[in-house]
């Protein structure tokens, strides 16, 4: 069933808005012109706006504005991230369903995503909003071939494809806050949580969770956060639908994690760097064992941040909230 309808969407998708003759979609599922408009009509109940014009076929007029398996599928363009979707209207946290696919062996590049979550969970156990119908809250199951200490660094490329996709969504232009917040207009729109499952030096798996603001107002954020944190739509006076943010999330997401298997870090790191806010700027860092305070000179390898104390002396930190 979920094959025939990756199918008829991925038929729409090439068509890129045209019409699909019900002739055509009859000879790609293999079924009857009577089936073809069964499954039209799945599609319709589910939000999609289709016209059917005689001798012409079918075509797409609106997709609804819904992040389930459908509308994340329909014009994706990606080989193995996202092509496997677990969809959930409410969930505790996408990251511990992830943890559990993953340990049942679920693909690489599998997103687990949610329209709520009523358990969503930042670093060290701080709570992450996640209310419905108006966030992306998703997980992604990667299987790196690469040695424990270098897994942060999947961190640093999630921010990178997470401005590029963002930027291309919508054309406003974030910036990374080291380690794992993106910011639109020096707000926080985004978070990132890297879980890993590994065995003395073997990773099995990192579990990349992404919260992601879209279509909230400034009234709808807790008291607690609404000075720190803004939308997509509150930065650009529109809603947007979150299934495009997350395709074009999704494809620079695999353009830069296969460029990084084949060749380092090191063009990652080029890109994290223009376009982080921090660099070159005196930052206050929060560590669990006290507070360096020093220009941030840029980050090494593994991820971590360079910061260049009054002494001269290079610190670098691992983990850390940032005060600018
Ligand atoms: C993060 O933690 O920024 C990582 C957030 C990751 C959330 C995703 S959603 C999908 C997946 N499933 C999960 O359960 N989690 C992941 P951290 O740097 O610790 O920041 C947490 C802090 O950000 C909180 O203490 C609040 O101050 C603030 N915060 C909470 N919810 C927010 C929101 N929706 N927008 C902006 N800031 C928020």
């Amino acid at each position: 069933q979920s094959e025939i309808r990756r199918k008829l969407l991925a038929a729409f998708s090439e068509a890129d808005g045209g019409y699909v003759s019900g002739q055509k979609i009859s000879e790609l599922l293999g079924c009857s012109r009577t089936a073809v408009w069964k499954h039209i009509e799945e599609l319709r109940k589910e939000g999609f706006v289709l016209e059917a014009v005689r001798r012409k076929g079918y075509r797409i007029v609106k997709t609804p504005e819904k992040i389930t398996a459908n509308e994340i599928q329909l014009g994706l363009q990606t080989d193995f991230i996202g092509q496997n979707i677990v969809y959930y209207d409410t969930v505790d946290s996408t990251q511990k369903i992830a943890h559990e696919l993953s340990q049942k062996g679920a693909e690489e590049g599998t997103l687990v995503v949610a329209d709520e979550q009523t358990g969503g969970r930042g670093r060290m156990a701080r709570v992450w909003y996640s209310p419905k119908g108006t966030g992306i809250w998703m997980s992604i199951i990667l299987r790196p071939n690469i040695p424990l200490q270098k897994t942060p660094q999947l961190t640093l490329l999630t921010a990178v494809a997470l401005v590029e996709g963002i930027e291309e969504a919508t054309g406003l232009s974030p910036t990374i806050k080291w380690p794992n917040d993106i910011l639109i207009n020096g707000k926080k729109a985004v978070g990132i949580l890297t879980e890993l499952e590994a065995e003395a030096d073997q990773v099995h798996s990192v579990i990349i969770g992404i919260g992601i603001n879209v279509n909230q107002q400034i009234d709808e954020f807790p008291e607690a956060i609404r000075n720190t944190a803004t939308s997509i739509a509150i930065e650009k006076g529109e809603k947007i639908h979150r299934a495009l943010i997350i395709q074009k999330f999704l494809e620079r997401f695999e353009k830069w994690y296969t460029t990084y298997l084949e060749h380092g870090f090191k063009p990652i790191k080029l890109l994290w760097e223009s376009y982080s806010i921090s660099l070159n700027k005196t930052i206050h860092a929060r560590t669990l064992s006290g507070t360096v305070v020093g220009k941030a000179l840029g980050i090494n390898e593994e991820g971590a941040l360079l910061i260049e104390t009054s002494e001269g002396k290079i610190e670098k930190v691992y983990s850390a909230d940032i005060d600018i």
